[in-house]
């Protein structure tokens, strides 16, 4: 039966599409982090939605599962197949389109397989912008940034990827494809369909095109690296700088000195733009057309030195000292990763109650694994918080040991205070049990009776999402 599964998708796709060897299918069965991995008969790579909607509908007739799969960048082993499943990891790496820009309508139309940054290149050749930005942005896809509804850096001012998002082409769990790729600001007509595939990690359908809202470009940025006492500091920081910056704040984000220390140790380059540690580090960002975008952020900052709630500040000086300084945010999660065992808990919480979480949960997790490292970082802002560990000098052992016990702490603590155990990078197979500890008997039935409707046999992305 693998056997003809794999002639037919060979005869669908052509033989260069379907990759059987062990060598080729390594890439694709483990995640970004190396610590979340599968086994795969196949990995089919169609070149067009048509192609898609064939892999689909031939793995079904054959009761084999699809895991979709973009940049393979996700955090969650939302990508990952799952050993238990008999499964095709549907890769869309070759649907790389930009199929339309539309300079009237202010939208662009996009292959799945279209990586995040030539979409922002895209955008910008458009004199235009696609605002979404994060770490990964030189290899996720914007069908998996759509699957996960990604966050990253910018949010504050311009929302998650369901807010960017017009239209959506899905190839469903049958093989039929819903062309839902429309350009409309406004279409009431029921069910709005697309909001289920978003962030739904591939478990309804595969995404394979999208429409997205592009905006005004803000190419005048004032970047600057702050040291503030403590995260009480940097919830106060918000409204000071959204007060001082007219609309123009871009990115406010936090990070500890663990990260930062990482960062420094593993990251070729990096180098403490201050002459001495400090407990805590933000990252502010605005962004402006024609604005004074230098001049609002020095105003911000006298502001904040005057009601001390920042200690020192660096304010970048060209663009070479803007990119040093994101270099040092968006280098945590590699140094991490070089640093050796982590674990990574992305929560959110009220924005009003991340200062008194973090000085709680510090000592709940020394009785459990003393001196575990709390690489705290993330985008305060959305009151969303990459409260990840590392090991103690106990070592890898002792935390991967801990890790339940650490973890459920931490996720117990969030729920406490009305947070997520899931701000940005989902539950994919990483979360999803975890998921039904913490949701409401109502929402799990719910999510079952949509997973049910699209997907009755359950082939689509098995093993994720769905408590
Ligand atoms: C970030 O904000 C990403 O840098 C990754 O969401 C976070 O690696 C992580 O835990
Ligand atoms: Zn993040």
């Amino acid at each position: 039966m693998t056997r003809s599964l794999l002639h037919q998708l060979a005869a669908a796709l052509g033989d260069g599409a379907v990759l059987t060897e062990p060598d080729d299918l390594a890439s694709y069965v483990t995640d970004w982090t190396g610590a979340i991995s599968g086994t795969t008969m196949a990995v089919v790579r169609p070149a067009d939605t048509a192609g898609v909607a064939a892999a689909v509908r031939l793995c079904a007739e054959s009761g084999v599962a699809v895991v979709p799969q973009g940049g393979n960048t996700g955090l969650a082993g939302g990508a990952t197949p799952d050993a238990a499943y008999e499964n095709v990891v549907l890769s869309l790496s070759r649907m790389r389109r930009v199929r339309d820009v539309d300079a009237v309508a202010d939208t662009i139309t996009v292959d799945a397989g279209v990586v995040l940054a030539d979409l922002q290149d895209a955008a910008h050749a458009a004199n235009r912008l696609f605002p979404l930005s994060l770490g990964s942005e030189g290899s996720c896809t914007v069908g998996g940034i759509v699957s996960t509804n990604a966050g990253g850096t910018s949010v504050l001012r311009y929302g998650m990827m369901r807010d960017l998002v017009l239209g959506l082409e899905v190839v469903l769990p049958d093989g039929r494809v819903w062309d839902g790729l429309r350009p409309l600001r406004k279409d009431n007509t029921g069910y709005d369909l697309k909001q289920l595939f978003i962030g739904a990690e591939g478990t309804l359908g595969v995404v394979t095109a999208a429409v997205l809202r592009l905006l005004p470009d803000v190419p005048r940025r004032a970047t600057a690296l702050l040291a503030l006492p403590d995260v009480g500091c940097a919830v106060a920081m918000l409204p000071l700088l959204r007060t001082h910056t007219g609309g123009l704040l871009t990115a406010w984000e936090l990070i500890n000195r663990e990260a930062l220390g990482l960062v420094l140790t593993h990251l070729p380059g990096a180098r403490d733009p201050f002459g001495t540690p400090h407990a805590w580090y933000g990252l502010v960002e605005l962004a402006g057309g024609s604005e004074d975008v230098e001049g609002l952020l020095e105003s911000a900052l006298e502001a904040a030195v005057e009601r001390e709630l920042v200690v020192d500040a660096v304010v970048a000086g060209s663009r070479t000292q803007r990119a040093a300084l994101w270099a040092l945010r968006e280098g945590i999660s590699e140094a991490q990763r070089i640093g050796g065992a982590s674990i990574k808990h992305d929560v959110t919480l009220p924005i009003a109650e991340l200062a008194e979480f973090v000085a709680e949960i510090g000592d709940l997790l020394d009785e459990v694994l003393p001196g575990v490292r709390r690489v705290t970082y993330g985008h305060v802002g959305d009151g969303n918080l990459h409260y990840n560990l590392s090991a103690p000098p106990s070592g890898d052992a002792a935390l991967r040991a801990s890790a339940p016990d650490l973890t459920r702490r931490v996720y117990d603590a969030v729920a406490g205070r009305g947070g997520s155990i899931s701000a940005e990078h989902g539950l994919g197979s990483l979360k999803r049990e975890a998921a039904a500890s913490y949701k409401s008997d109502v929402e799990i039935d719910l999510m079952r009776s949509v997973k049910q409707a699209l997907d009755p046999r359950g082939l689509m992305n098995p093993g994720k999402v769905v408590p």
